[in-house]
């Protein structure tokens, strides 16, 4: 690619005001195998020319060429590290329309991915400036207004909110699937938080959306009239159209539900802007399916040093997105499970918590300033079980949402003490002060103790 304008800042430059007047992005390359490595600036220019004023090649300058903006707005590359090929790039702020994500996607995550100088290239983290991160909605709810919603008191703000996707994943109809919230809602001394659809399960001719939503929110309002808890329903209502979308929204609303799971990925980065601001104020769970296509890196450059072996954009980058279009609660990986073992939930768990996140070099993250934005809800998932519990709590803190689906239906002494050793589990850790090993030292007949002679006290993988 020929660059025709300047886009790299003479050394030692950084951006003046940047929360202010930059958005800046951490952008790793691998060059391509006949591109000399001495080429590495000229790619860097080329990322940062084509994600914002430039093209391939010199083009007309003459009057009303614009060529003059496009020199004024053109993005710069600083804090080049040549050893391990990593540059960041500063955007003016303008560049972007403030509250169009997919307008900004399209520039620094759009054509720069077919560069032929590059044979891998990964987003790491975008900091986003204060114009931009006030003019999405961010979280209507957020991890107070949920607790507010469910009535929680004192002690139950100190708890994480425990629930289960029903396993086998898709196979129940409507009516069993009702059967199953009732049976954990109820098991233990009731105070099992939430039921989630699984990801694939849609409206299904043995189980249709409507049915369900209908059946499981009637089990819902009645369990919440006998024992005054109120209870939460992740309603999968992911389509691929938005007025379908709206519609199932308005439906659960209406049956006495309090909440929807979207498939934030699969239905797109408009759909989500779209039903934060149009759904029946709702809660919006964040369900991530397909986040693996976009955010996987096998490489050893994932953690810096070392070769990419492709393109990807973190999912530190999508959390801080989903913040920003306003989702209540998003997956954030466990502790061990699949790609996340190098750490990355724990700093996603950050960008979604905290008012202030700081930058930190382990993961090549720049840090936000949230002025104002809600707190989201970190879901720990994935091969979790009650016999984890002091681990994920240890590492995301207690506002998060806990997901044990065959951690909890899986149970050898069956479905209620599934639950009953999820609950023990909490107990032990918040309550009690205790590791799962030692209340089960202490209570060997315990629903904890069985389901830890299955699985143990490690998260399992998730191969
Ligand atoms: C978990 C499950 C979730 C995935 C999502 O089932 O079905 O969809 O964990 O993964 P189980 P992530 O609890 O039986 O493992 O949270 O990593 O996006
Ligand atoms: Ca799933």
């Amino acid at each position: 690619m020929a660059v025709q304008l300047n886009y790299i800042a003479p050394p030692g430059w950084q951006p003046e005001n940047p929360d202010q007047d930059y958005l800046v992005i951490q952008f790793k390359i691998e060059l391509a195998d006949f591109v000399d490595k001495k080429k590495f600036a000229d790619a860097a220019a080329s990322v940062a020319a084509e994600s914002s004023t430039g093209t391939w090649t010199k083009v007309d300058e003459g009057p009303q060429s614009g060529i003059k903006m496009a020199d004024d707005m053109k993005a710069i590359v600083f804090d080049v590290d040549e050893a391990n090929f990593m540059f960041k790039v500063a955007y003016k702020t303008d560049l972007f329309e403030a509250d169009n994500m997919s307008g900004f996607l399209a520039g620094p995550a759009g054509n720069i991915g077919g560069m032929k100088m590059v044979k891998g290239l990964r987003m790491f983290d975008v900091r986003f400036p204060e114009k931009m991160v006030k003019a999405f909605p961010g979280p209507r709810y957020g991890i107070e207004g949920v607790r507010d919603l469910l009535e929680h008191d004192d002690n139950q703000r100190k708890l994480p909110i425990l629930g289960t996707v029903p396993k086998p994943k898709v196979g129940r109809t409507a009516e069993e699937q009702a059967v199953l919230a009732r049976r954990l809602w109820t098991a233990g001394d009731g105070s099992y938080d939430f039921v989630k659809d699984d990801e694939n399960l849609t409206s299904l001719f043995f189980n249709k959306f409507d049915d369900r939503a209908r059946l499981v929110h009637q089990v819902q309002l009645e369990i919440e009239q006998k024992t005054g808890k109120k209870k939460l329903y992740l309603c999968n209502l992911s389509h691929s159209n938005l007025d379908v979308m709206l519609k199932r929204a308005d439906l659960i609303k209406e049956t006495g539900g309090r909440c929807m799971m979207i498939d934030v990925i699969a239905t797109g980065f408009a759909a989500v802007h779209t039903m934060r601001l149009k759904n029946p104020e709702l809660v919006i769970h964040a369900h991530r399916a397909m986040h693996a296509f976009i955010t996987r890196e096998s490489g050893e450059g994932i953690e810096g040093h070392g070769a990419l072996n492709g393109f990807s954009v973190s999912m530190l980058t999508l959390a801080k997105i989903f913040r920003l279009l306003g989702v209540d609660s998003l997956h954030t990986g466990s502790p061990k499970a699949k790609m996340e073992d190098y750490g990355e939930s724990e700093e996603i768990m950050r960008v979604l918590t905290q008012d202030e996140v700081m930058p930190n070099p382990k993961f090549l993250s720049l840090g936000q300033k949230w002025f104002g934005t809600k707190r989201v809800w970190p879901v720990a998932s994935g091969g979790l079980h009650p016999g984890v519990m002091d681990t994920v709590l240890a590492k995301f803190g207690r506002d998060c949402y806990i997901q044990m689906g065959g951690g909890v239906l899986g149970h050898p002494q069956g479905v209620e003490r599934g639950v009953e050793a999820a609950l023990e589990a909490r107990r032990a850790v918040i309550v009690q002060g205790l590791t799962v090993k030692e209340f089960v030292t202490k209570n060997p007949d315990s629903a904890l103790a069985s389901a830890v002679s299955l699985w143990g006290t490690e998260p399992k993988l998730v191969y």
